[in-house]
C-alpha cells in the first residue's frame, strides 16, 4: 500500500509516524503572528528530525467539550504556518480540519493532505474534498465534540464503527475521490468510554479490510490516562506501548505528539512483521 502525497511516495509497507503541529491558542499568542509561526517552525523541525513522515496541522481543538472555531480564526492560525513550513521541509503536510474553506485554503497553500474528524459530513465537505484531488483521512466520531463524551453507546462498537467507515469510502467514492485517496481512523477517544476503545484496539485488524490504510491517533489520551492513572503529560510510555499494538494490528499511520519514541517503537514491530513472514516459510 501506498499514499501520494502531492507527488511524495510514501511507501505504508512499513509503518509512519504523522507528527501533530497544534497552532491553537495559548499564552503566548492567539496564532498566525510570528511569535507563533517561528514555534511551529521549529517544533515541526524536531519532528521531522525525530522521522516524522507527515506533519499534521490543526487550528481548532477537537478536545471534548470544545466550541467551535470561526472559520476566518482557523484560517488565520493554519495558512501562515502551512506556507512557512512548505517553504523550509520537504515532509508531505496534512491539514486537520472539517472546513471546506480551511481544506481549500490549506491545499492552495501547500497541504497534501486532508484529516478531517468528521469524515466530509459536515456541508460542503465532500464536494469540496473532491474537488482537492489530494488524500483524505475519515475518521470515525458518535457526536459532535461538545457532546461525545455525555454516554456513548454502541451495541456493537467494531461493527457500528466499521460500517460508518465503509460509508463514508462509498459516498467519497461516489463523490469522485478515487481508493488511493482514502484513509481510515476509528477515532479513539471521540464518543467513546474506555471500554469502547480498547475494543477497537484490540479488534483494529478488522479496519484494514476495507482496503485503504489505517491511521490511528492514541498519543496522550484520555484511553491511556485510565489504565495507567497517569496525567496528560506523563502518558508517553503508555502512548508508545498503544502505537506498538495498533501497527502490530495492522495501522499504517501512527498520529502522535511523540514523534521519536514512537518511530523507535514501529522499528521494533517491524523488525518482528519481517520475522514473522521469516517463520512462515521456515
Ligand atoms: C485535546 C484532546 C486536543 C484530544 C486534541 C485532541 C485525532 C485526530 C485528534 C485522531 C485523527 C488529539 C485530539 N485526534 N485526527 N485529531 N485521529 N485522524 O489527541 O485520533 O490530538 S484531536
Amino acid at each position: 500500500m501506498q499514499l501520494d502525497l502531492g507527488g511524495r511516495i510514501v511507501d505504508l509497507s512499513v509503518p509512519r509516524v504523522m507528527g501533530i503541529l497544534n497552532v491553537t491558542p495559548d499564552s503566548f499568542s492567539d496564532g498566525g503572528d510570528f511569535v507563533s509561526v517561528d514555534r511551529a517552525l521549529r517544533r515541526a523541525e524536531e519532528m521531522v528530525d525525530q522521522g516524522a513522515a507527515i506533519i499534521d496541522i490543526g487550528g481548532e481543538s477537537s478536545r471534548p467539550g470544545a466550541r467551535p472555531v470561526p472559520e476566518g480564526e482557523e484560517l488565520r492560525r493554519v495558512v501562515p504556518v502551512v506556507e512557512a513550513l512548505r517553504a523550509r521541509f520537504d515532509v508531505p503536510i496534512s491539514v486537520d480540519t472539517s472546513k471546506p474553506g480551511v481544506m481549500r485554503a490549506a491545499v492552495e497553500a501547500g497541504a497534501a493532505m486532508v484529516n478531517d474528524i468528521y469524515a466530509l459530513r459536515r456541508p460542503g465537505a465532500l464536494e469540496v474534498a473532491a474537488g482537492l484531488g489530494v488524500p483524505v483521512c475519515l475518521m470515525h466520531m458518535q457526536g459532535t465534540p461538545e457532546t461525545m463524551q455525555h454516554e456513548p453507546r454502541y451495541r456493537d462498537v467494531l461493527a457500528e464503527v466499521y460500517g460508518f467507515l465503509e460509508q463514508r469510502v462509498r459516498a467519497c467514492r461516489a463523490a469522485g475521490i478515487p481508493q488511493m485517496h482514502l484513509l481510515v481512523d476509528p477515532g479513539f477517544g471521540f464518543g467513546k468510554t474506555l471500554d469502547h476503545n480498547y475494543t477497537l484496539l484490540a479488534g483494529l485488524k478488522r479496519f484494514t479490510t476495507l482496503g485503504v490504510p489505517v491511521l490511528v491517533g492514541v498519543s496522550r489520551k484520555r484511553m491511556l490516562g485510565e489504565v495507567t492513572g497517569r496525567g496528560v503529560r506523563e502518558r508517553l510510555h503508555a502512548g508508545v506501548a498503544a502505537a506498538a499494538i495498533a501497527v502490530h494490528k495492522g495501522a499504517h499511520i501512527v498520529r502522535t505528539h511523540d514523534v521519536g519514541p514512537t518511530v523507535d517503537a514501529l522499528a521494533v514491530v517491524t523488525a518482528v512483521r519481517a520475522h514473522e513472514h521469516l517463520e512462515a516459510v521456515r
